[in-house]
């Protein structure tokens, strides 16, 4: 349970609404959407929409500049005392858009310190960028892991992006999962908690994701999230125009409760939008628009 954790690890949890169970009752957060582009394609994602790394695809955020962001946290945090972190996590990936990322990290820990930095990426990219987001104290890193079998992989993702060349089936899905789990041990390596999000396809990767859960554990991952597939014709993803369901709460669960034991299993995930503020499951972001953020000075 939490309680066992090494103290310099609940240091790092402890107010952390995702990371820690008991602190999403009294801690919020809050994303900023300052990274549009993306490197890779998800049959899950409409790029109109948010990214679905960690986010409920649906509804469009308003995008930001690295200023205007940094403008919008201190203006939250002034008037959400618990508001303790900070998330980079879309609309796109954070990562395939380090100038803005970076620059959002760097103004906000000029002008507000003591809130903790988290970021969430397909991983494409994260070998990349570790050593920068040691040095910018980044204590907290999600991936979105979703198959460790280029087979498996090649019904998820249509095509990445890499080195300037785009790779198709197999082919990139063997770029992704080399690059993610590279990631992720490099992560471990310079004591980074990261936390794995799993989409959960029923069908594609379902019975899978007990092998991502034990590939991820035996690689320091501190926390499993396995999330439902939100596919609706209505979004437009590929998955949701070939009628591919998503999985039911108990199917769900069992996959949760099979993988326990493995390791730490979120189970209090909102799956948040690319600009949601506050505490997990409440959206305030309609009082912090730039209109009313600029108001507020
Ligand atoms: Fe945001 Fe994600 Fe950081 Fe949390 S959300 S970047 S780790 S601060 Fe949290 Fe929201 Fe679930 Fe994400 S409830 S979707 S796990
Ligand atoms: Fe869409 Fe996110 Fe996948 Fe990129 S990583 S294709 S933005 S869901």
């Amino acid at each position: 349970g939490e309680n066992d954790l090494p103290t310099e690890i609940w240091e790092k949890v402890k107010n952390h609404p995702c990371y820690s169970e008991e602190a999403h009752h009294h801690y919020a957060r809050m994303h900023v959407a300052v990274a549009p582009a993306c490197n890779i394609q998800c049959n899950y994602c409409n790029r109109k929409y948010d990214c679905a790394n960690e986010s409920r695809p649906g509804v469009v955020s308003e995008k930001l500049t690295p200023e205007q962001a940094a403008k919008k946290v201190l203006a939250v945090a002034s008037t959400i005392p618990q508001m303790t972190v900070l998330g980079i996590a879309g609309p796109g990936d954070p990562l395939a858009n380090p100038e803005k990322t970076f620059k959002t990290f760097e103004l906000v820990a000029k002008y507000a310190p003591d809130i903790k930095l988290c970021v969430s990426t397909n991983g494409l990219t994260l070998p990349d960028h570790v050593e920068r987001l040691s040095k910018y104290n980044i204590d907290h890193v999600t991936i979105t892991i979703n198959m460790v079998d280029p087979e498996v992989g090649a019904k998820i993702y249509p095509w990445v992006y890499y080195n300037k060349k785009r790779y198709h089936g197999v082919e990139a899905a063997k770029i992704l999962t080399d690059r993610q789990l590279q990631g992720l041990e490099m992560l471990t390596e310079r004591g980074i908690l990261s936390k794995i999000n799993s989409v959960m396809i029923p069908g594609i990767n379902d019975e899978h994701l007990v092998e991502v859960n034990k590939a991820v554990k035996s690689r320091g991952a501190f926390l499993h999230n396995i999330m439902p597939l939100i596919s609706a014709p209505e979004h437009g993803t590929v998955f949701g125009l070939t009628g591919q369901r998503g999985p039911t709460a108990q199917e769900l669960k069992a996959l949760q409760d099979n993988c326990e034991g493995e390791m730490n299993m979120m189970r209090h995930c909102r799956q948040c939008r690319a600009d949601a503020v506050g505490l997990l499951g409440e959206d305030r972001s309609a009082e912090f628009t730039t209109d009313k953020v600029m108001e507020m000075e």
